[in-house]
């Protein structure tokens, strides 16, 4: 089998609720208090994959974290029972759903030891992120556990925060090809904090071993922080040789992209100009936090979009205009993931794509069909069907998330191993 990418989505873990814990992610804010519905939110997200499969696309899984998190809380001299009430509320998050944020992956022909590498991410600047990371690094050094193929590499420390591939962007010819690879980090973003430093990617392209003559770091705009472009992949998104981005993505536009230009002649820029799609309207309806994927047998590039997009006129009417165009994005596939987008995460956030030989990854995290519908069943079966805020404390509420999620793992052969 040859080189091709994976894209793995973080199953949408059983104690999925809206606790507000995200300044700067205008969704998570907007929905702090409302009744989650996991149960809902799962089976949507394994619709998504579901989706894929049919276009032809390799998917795999991550499998969602021990919640709440005993050890954290161990180490914070607390329980479920006494914390305070955001404490509780990070402990208990499903956050590790948004797989895009789990780690930044270079593919093989890009590292100079010829192995795909994948750096966890810490995700230190929000609390309920922070403590994602020892479970998901435990977790890729079970899928990527070939080290003729994989190297895993734990988080960057402290202070430096690092939200993975959401902040990360590949430009390439094909996937098995060397390609470019460009960090994207904030400096400034007005009320709200840039996430991703500097220093944590400069650490992340060096841990991967990357040319640096191939690799770009360039500055997220402050504005776009402080529109609710809390990662990246809010406002861009790139596929081989496209660069599909708003207007207002970067701090300095037209030099980014003179400088993605010189590295890489032959890349495609769609831009989405904001007198036609605002900001606000990018950031409410996430057309950019998009799965822009390759289909298979020359179909060209289809963009993965969350319904929310194809309800919002102004971005529909744009997209439609693109695919009927003669650009290099000849498809629009809107996926239902509301449950996701209502705390900020849409079909991209939910995914990390990794380009490698599947072969060469632990089959227990690639997706069938069948596999699909057996996790469909276990999470019909056990998952909460609602969470509202003030159960979170909930003895058989905690009971049961931890129930759902062992018979998950059991089903997919992974009881014991995580
Ligand atoms: O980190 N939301 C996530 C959404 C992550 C989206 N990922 C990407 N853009 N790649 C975040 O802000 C909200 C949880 C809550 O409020 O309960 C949250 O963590």
């Amino acid at each position: 089998m040859a080189i091709t990418e994976i894209n793995f989505d973080g199953i949408i873990g059983p104690s999925h609720n809206y606790a507000g814990l995200s300044p700067g992610n205008i969704a998570s804010a907007n929905n702090a208090g409302a009744v989650s519905a996991p149960r809902a939110a799962a089976l949507q997200g394994i619709e998504k994959m579901r989706a894929n499969l049919r276009l032809g696309l390799a998917q795999g899984f991550f499998m969602p974290l021990d919640r709440p998190n005993k050890d954290w809380l161990d180490g914070l001299s607390t329980d479920m029972e006494s914390a305070e009430p955001h404490i509780r509320a990070a402990a208990f998050s499903a956050s590790a759903m948004w797989a895009a944020n789990a780690a930044t992956v270079s593919p093989a022909p890009d590292a100079a030891d010829g192995r795909c590498h994948l750096s966890a991410a810490n995700l230190l600047t929000m609390a309920h992120r922070s403590h994602e990371c020892t479970g998901t690094h435990a977790q890729l050094q079970l899928a990527f556990a070939d080290d003729r193929h994989f190297a895993v590499h734990p988080p960057v420390p402290a202070p430096y925060g690092d939200e993975g591939a959401a902040n990360h962007m590949r430009l390439c010819a094909a996937h098995g090809e060397a390609g470019i690879e460009v960090f994207v980090y904030g400096k400034g973003g007005g009320p709200f904090p840039a996430r991703q430093h500097i220093e944590a990617s400069k650490a992340v392209a060096r841990a991967h071993k990357l040319d640096p003559a191939k690799t770009l770091f360039i500055q997220q705009a402050e504005a776009a922080i402080a529109g609710g472009a809390f990662h990246n992949d809010v406002v861009a998104v790139a596929n081989e040789n496209v660069l599909f981005t708003h207007e207002l993505a970067f701090e300095y536009r037209q030099q980014s992209y003179a400088d993605i230009r010189a590295l890489m002649p032959d890349v495609q820029i769609v831009e989405v100009p904001a007198e036609r799609v605002t900001l606000a309207d990018a950031v409410q309806s996430y057309l950019f936090n998009a799965q822009l994927v390759t289909l298979p047998q020359a179909q060209g590039m289809a963009l993965i979009v969350p319904t929310e997009a194809e309800e919002n006129e102004a971005v529909w009417t744009w997209l439609n205009e693109m695919v009927a165009g003669n650009g290099p994005i000849r498809r629009l596939v809107p996926v239902d993931v509301r449950q996701s987008m209502a705390n900020g995460g849409g079909p991209a956030c939910l995914r990390l794509r990794v380009v490698c030989d599947p072969a060469h990854v632990d089959p227990r995290f690639l997706a069938d069909e069948a596999k699909l519908d057996a996790m469909a069943a276990v999470i019909a079966a056990t998952w909460p069907e609602s969470i509202a805020p003030d159960q979170l404390g909930d003895a058989a509420l905690i009971r049961n998330v931890q129930e759902a999620r062992a018979a998950l793992l059991k089903v997919c052969g992974l009881e014991g191993a995580l």
